[in-house]
């Protein structure tokens, strides 16, 4: 099967079931590729899947690879190892995306002993970053990863940062290769071959990272050239921006902090020396002030003077979700009277336009701005396709109240929103009531959102400021590679 024509015959198939593309495709980095590799198409073509599988067990033959198991790295992977491990009776572990929430909460299932060799299987590269999402999981459970198998290189880097971590990478196919392969067959002309070689070695970014002391710059030039990326200050100084958003942002910038505690505790008392003790790291506070047992108005005047003293905002995490009517008297009145100290509130979009309306009436002579709920972090949320699409246009169509949303990735390209999100910890994975974790970097360097909204992260360290700072420098850092400005 390795020889050449079985391998030019192999890569046309692949071109033939549309897992090579050609176009405009936005990467997980957010940088454009004008060719795209879906691999995830395979598990349609069973004979091209077993193909695949047969290569990488070739491989693992010919450079006499040592191992005690196999894991796949989730999901596209997943079905290639399986075949493998299948067919030549080999022991596999199947890496978790998220720890189950019931049960033993393992991040790697299969059985194994401290110190076993795993080879990793991967279905295509770009940086390498997924390999070592799964070798960095693998190593926290005791187990070493020395190599790793790939069916397609696209050659922007992954070989020289996974050797850098100590893992040989030996991929099938590189990009070189499929793009001689479906040029000399006529299926692409020679300058979109040219292109692609050009922007494969524009953006390398091991090459990067060795001059430059940068890890990502091509693609944070391409994302700043094409205007994808503005830093806080500049976001704040747009002329359409909301006054809240806009101190919001500049707050950030100014503070380096793009970390909201979400401050889910039951005691006023604790949740105003968590407000001053974590006040000087965040942005942003996020009370749930019906859970509070010994609620006073006392308490709100205290916790806005800690707010001023810190500099940060204050957001009632009320999720209105009722008709205007209603939510505007919730809002306005009651025992919390939110709107005469929470700078910022959320609501639901499920009632219609008129959630917003009604809270408008109150907040916006404020100055007050709302966050529409658009994504939940929880499992199984129906808030997601056109929900999602539809809570956008709402933001859209009352930009002089909604200053942004609650997501779990960037929505809009229209800078003057703020993305927030919940569900983050350093450890993805999840509670036992369905609350699911990202990381940091995850939320806000791949997802493009603004900012990290974290609560048991925090509150449950044995340490809160030394923990808070962890998250707020996590935060920030992903935030500065993202805009390129992390040299500056
Ligand atoms: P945690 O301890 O970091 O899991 O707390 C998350 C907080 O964010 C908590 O107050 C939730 O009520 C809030 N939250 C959320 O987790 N997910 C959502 O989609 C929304 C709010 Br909206």
């Amino acid at each position: 099967m390795a020889n050449t024509t079985c391998m030019d015959a192999f890569i046309l198939k692949l071109q033939d079931v549309n897992a090579v593309k050609f176009g405009e495709y936005k990467l997980k980095s957010g940088l454009i590729t004008p060719i795209y590799i879906d691999l995830r198409v395979l598990v349609s073509h069973p004979a091209l899947l077993n193909q695949v599988s047969k290569l990488m067990y070739q491989r693992i033959q010919d450079e006499k690879l040592q191992f005690d198991s196999i894991c796949g790295v989730p999901y596209t992977a997943l079905p290639m190892a399986t075949i493998i491990c299948s067919t030549h009776e080999l022991p596999m572990l199947i890496r978790r995306k998220e720890a189950k929430d019931y049960g033993t909460k393992r991040m790697v299932e299969g059985s194994f002993k401290e110190g076993d060799t795993c080879l990793i299987i991967e279905d295509t590269v770009t940086t390498g970053s997924s390999i070592l999402e799964t070798a960095e999981v693998l190593h926290k459970e005791g187990l070493k990863v020395t190599d790793a198998i790939v069916l397609m290189d696209r050659e922007q880097g992954a070989v020289d940062t996974l050797a850098s971590k100590g893992i040989r990478l030996h991929p099938i196919i590189s990009m070189s290769k499929l793009l001689d392969v479906l040029k000399a067959a006529e299926r692409i002309d020679a300058r979109t071959a040219q292109s692609v070689r050009k922007f494969i070695s524009d953006n390398n970014t091991f090459k990067c990272k060795e001059e430059n002391g940068n890890d990502d710059l091509a693609s944070k030039k391409q994302r700043v050239e094409q205007n994808l990326e503005l830093s806080y200050e500049a976001r704040a100084k747009l002329p359409n921006v909301h006054p809240l958003a806009s101190k919001l942002l500049t707050i950030m910038a100014e503070k380096r902090s793009n970390l909201c505690v979400s401050a889910d505790v039951t005691s006023g008392e604790e949740l105003l020396q968590i407000a001053d003790t974590l006040g000087p790291k965040i942005c942003l506070l996020k009370t749930h002030v019906d859970i509070l047992k010994d609620y006073t108005e006392t308490f709100t005047q205290k916790l806005q003077a800690v707010a001023d003293m810190h500099n940060f905002l204050i957001f009632e995490d009320r999720k209105f979700a009722d008709i205007g009517n209603t939510v505007k008297h919730q809002y306005e009145g009651g025992l919390y009277r939110i709107s005469s100290w929470s700078h910022i509130v959320n609501a639901h979009t499920v009632p219609g336009s008129g959630v917003v309306s009604g809270l408008a009436s109150v907040g916006r002579p404020l100055g007050r701005g709302c966050l529409l709920i658009a994504q939940m972090s929880s499992r199984g949320s129906m808030a997601t396709g056109d929900y999602t699409q539809a809570a956008v246009k709402m933001a859209e169509e009352h930009s002089d109240f909604v200053i942004g949303f609650i997501c779990g990735s960037k929505l809009t390209k229209r800078p003057e929103f703020i993305h927030m999100s919940p569900g983050v910890r350093m450890q993805a994975g999840g509670d036992v009531l369905g609350q699911q974790y990202t990381t940091p970097e995850e939320v806000i360097y791949n997802k493009s959102s603004d900012v990290i909204i974290v609560g048991r992260g925090i509150l449950e360290a044995p340490d809160r400021l030394h923990a808070a700072e962890a998250y707020r420098k996590s935060g920030w850092e992903a935030y500065t590679r993202r805009t390129g400005t992390d040299h500056q």
